[in-house]
């Protein structure tokens, strides 16, 4: 999965137990080695317990996608599900932290040279960073939702896409299996109770994806809601050509005429090359309509290659994807620390 590398997000209360933890484990003296043998106890821990915060923020920065590198389709499906603005915000959140709790660990070591009791001056940095960690409470709980979202999404490759529509039982995933070999795996998607189902095959050693979305591309427009919609946008990112499958004989239970209507507002919503093809030939209802182009049967196999090629035809050359690098917006203010 895309983003699969992203671990779990601590909570502020956990990295702070993780480091203040770790840090008194330094003043037992067992850690303090090498080039900071010169450093003192206070010194030592303080600089331990930084170190384990920035550590910690820098690696869940890094490991959120780049939202620059990110592919269309996945940048749009982003932004409906968590929000890239609210996560470059947040992902913003944690680096200031993360370059605040070094300033800060850094000024008091050297205020610790210098101090009487550096104990309290150690004392005092400790209050000061735990503060600025708690100031990010609610980004760390934010990312960790955004994460858990996030890595459910199907891996949809960047190659030539097909895309499957039509009513239900018009024989979309029989379609699917024939021309993919192999019953695809169906991977969970947030917008369909019944997942998507993402196919591969080969022509001439191009590899191409066929997608089936069951319950998002097979009822009338009407019946969606925004977040539906706004996943059909992000399938119109694709490199792709969709399939509508028509089922003349009306043994999927659907008429003729709410099938054609169903045409109708498919091309309204999508903006790539439709191949309309009607499909259960062998059936003895089946009957020709006017405006399909092929008719196919994934029973005997009639049409199917002559479908592939032409769909092969119609899908549209790579759209060029400038990369931009991130920056991440400062927060307003800093988040009230002392
Ligand atoms: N006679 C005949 N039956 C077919 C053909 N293609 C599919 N079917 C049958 O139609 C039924 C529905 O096929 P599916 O491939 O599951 O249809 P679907 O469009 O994926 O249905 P949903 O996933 O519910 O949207 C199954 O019983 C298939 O065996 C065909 O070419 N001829
Ligand atoms: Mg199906």
């Amino acid at each position: 999965m895309i983003f699969e590398k992203i671990h779990t997000v601590p909570t502020s209360e956990e990295l702070i137990n993780k480091a203040f933890k770790r840090a008194s484990r330094t003043m037992s003296g067992k850690t303090i080695t090498g080039k900071d043998s010169r450093l003192s106890a206070n010194e030592s821990m303080l600089l331990t317990a930084a170190n384990i915060f920035t550590d910690n923020l820098a690696n869940v920065v890094r490991r959120f996608p780049s939202f620059g590198n990110l592919s269309p389709f996945y940048y749009e499906l982003t932004d409906i599900l968590v929000g890239v603005e609210e996560l470059k915000m947040a992902l913003g959140s944690l680096d200031w932290a993360s370059r605040k709790i070094h300033e800060v660990g850094r000024e008091y070591v050297g205020k610790m040279r210098k101090a009487d009791n550096p104990d309290s001056v150690r004392k005092e940095a400790f209050g000061r960073i735990a503060s600025i960690i708690k100031s990010i409470d609610k980004d760390l709980i934010f990312l960790n939702k955004a994460r858990n979202i996030l890595r459910k999404l199907p891996e949809v490759g960047e190659e030539p896409t097909i895309i499957v529509a039509g009513y239900p039982n018009v024989g979309k995933s029989s379609f699917v299996s024939k021309i993919t070999g192999a019953s695809p795996e169906v991977a969970p998607y947030p917008f369909t109770t019944k997942g998507v189902t993402i196919g591969h095959f080969y022509r001439d050693n191009v590899r191409y994806q066929v997608m089936d979305t069951p319950g998002l591309l097979d009822r009338p427009m009407s019946e969606r809601n925004d977040i539906e919609l706004q996943a059909i946008t992000a399938i119109n990112h694709l490199d792709a050509a969709l399939l509508l499958i028509m089922d003349p004989s009306e043994s999927c239970g659907y008429e003729i005429q709410d099938q054609k209507n169903l045409l109708e507002e498919i091309k309204e919503h999508f903006d790539m090359p439709i191949l309309v093809v009607s499909n259960k030939a062998d059936r003895p209802e089946f009957k020709k309509l006017g405006d399909v182009e092929m008719n196919i049967s994934t029973i005997t196999g009639e049409g199917i290659e002559e479908v592939i090629e032409k769909l092969i035809e119609m899908i549209p050359e790579p759209k060029v994807v400038v990369e931009e690098a991130d920056t991440f917006p400062e927060p307003e203010q800093d988040p009230g620390y002392q």
